[in-house]
């Protein structure tokens, strides 16, 4: 039977709070991140209005690079509480329209609307319903995607954005996808395109052209996902994710106990690593790292943070984990094991990633 699947995903999310809260920043580039300190800022953008996005901008890039494009730009500081907050009302407004559901991170979820709705027709209506109700009563925007799949209503949801609804009927898809770049599949951003690019794959129709045995000669096991999300084989179902595994994790002793900070800092390294190795084959995101640390003496000590929102980024561990392992720096001890831990885990395709391909793995 053919399934009705919606993927909703909030506009701009943080930029739109902040130009709800202050309505002169209406239709103005609107840019949520660090401070660009007149371009010798450090650290990115969060997130940007659609006007700032007319510049280039987008998240993920260094601020300074968005302060050169953009100096005439408001540049804010998230407010992470009052994310929050939006989040959870979305969230309960979604709620409201099927059983099944199911939310990705702070700014999406799915909608399973097979049983509740007669047709994709009837599930527009209640896709404007939802858009209505959270303008109204969040004051954000929101796009939605329709689909027989989770992953086509998230190809979906992403093609008329902000505040656009885009139906992919059963008997429609494969036509409106074969025109479109193969970046717009989940899984394939722009570094990662290359590796595609470079074997004559460039739009999803060149995918649907050719066989599944085809891909998975080229492309091995991640080929094959590709195949089957833009052929519509894709039987996920929409349920709150129950990750077994509450965290993951790993620790290394040390040979000799040792106080060379080179020694201990490239054991992270190596533990980071190869937890990354399972966090990206299986999609996970995490919200919370914590380092624990044995001292010779086995005197043990964890610290963690807590982010506000889920990540898969290699290199905000270690950033994480050096400002966690300052506290102990100046201990006069030698370490004799350390570890890595990520918890408060969530499967994910839509993760944050600044300098990983999501394929890594592939051989
Ligand atoms: P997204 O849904 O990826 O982005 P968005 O809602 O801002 O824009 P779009 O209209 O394209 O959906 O992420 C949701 C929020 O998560 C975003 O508002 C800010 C935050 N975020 C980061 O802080 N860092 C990141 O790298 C990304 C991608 C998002
Ligand atoms: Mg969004």
């Amino acid at each position: 039977m053919t399934r009705i699947i919606l993927h909703c995903d909030l506009d701009c999310f943080f930029a739109a709070v902040e130009i709800r809260d202050t309505p002169q920043y209406k239709n103005k580039p609107v840019i949520i991140g660090a401070d660009p300190k007149e371009g010798k800022g450090r650290g990115v953008v969060s997130t940007c209005s659609y006007e700032a996005r007319k510049f280039g901008l987008h998240s993920g890039m260094p601020i300074s690079q968005a302060y050169l494009r953009c100096p005439h730009g408001i540049y804010l500081r998230p407010n992470f509480k009052k994310y929050t907050e939006a989040s959870q009302l979305v969230m309960q407004v979604l709620k409201k329209y099927a059983k099944e559901f199911q939310q990705m991170g702070n700014d999406e979820a799915y909608l399973d609307l097979t049983d509740s709705c007669l047709n994709y027709d009837e599930a527009k209506e209640n896709a404007l319903q939802i858009q209505r109700e959270i303008s109204e009563n969040i004051g954000i925007t929101i796009s939605i995607g329709i689909a027989p799949t989770k992953s086509l209503a998230k190809i979906a949801s992403d093609c008329n954005k902000p505040n656009g609804i885009t139906l992919f009927k059963p008997e429609e898809f494969k036509d409106l996808l074969k025109d479109m770049d193969i970046t717009r599949i989940p899984g394939i951003g722009k570094k990662s395109k290359g590796y595609f690019y470079k074997k004559g794959i460039k739009k999803i129709g060149d995918i649907l052209d050719i066989s599944i045995s085809k891909m998975i000669n080229l492309f091995g096991e991640h080929g094959k996902w590709i195949w089957k999300i833009v052929n519509g084989f894709d039987n996920r179902k929409v349920k709150e994710f129950q990750e077994e595994r509450k965290s993951i994790s790993k620790e290394r002793t040390f040979f000799e106990n040792t106080d060379d900070f080179h020694d201990i800092l490239s054991r992270l390294g190596e533990i980071n690593e190869k937890i990354h190795t399972t966090v990206i084959k299986h999609h996970i995101a995490y919200r919370t790292v914590s380092l624990k640390i044995r001292f010779e003496g086995y005197l043990t000590y964890t610290r963690a943070k807590t982010l506000p929102f889920h990540i898969q980024d290699k290199n905000r561990v270690m950033e994480i984990i050096l400002e966690l392992f300052r506290e102990f720096s100046r201990k006069l001890k030698k370490v004799r094991l350390v570890g890595i831990r990520l918890s408060n885990l969530e499967r994910n395709y839509k993760v944050r990633q600044t300098s990983l391909l999501s394929f890594a793995c592939i051989p």
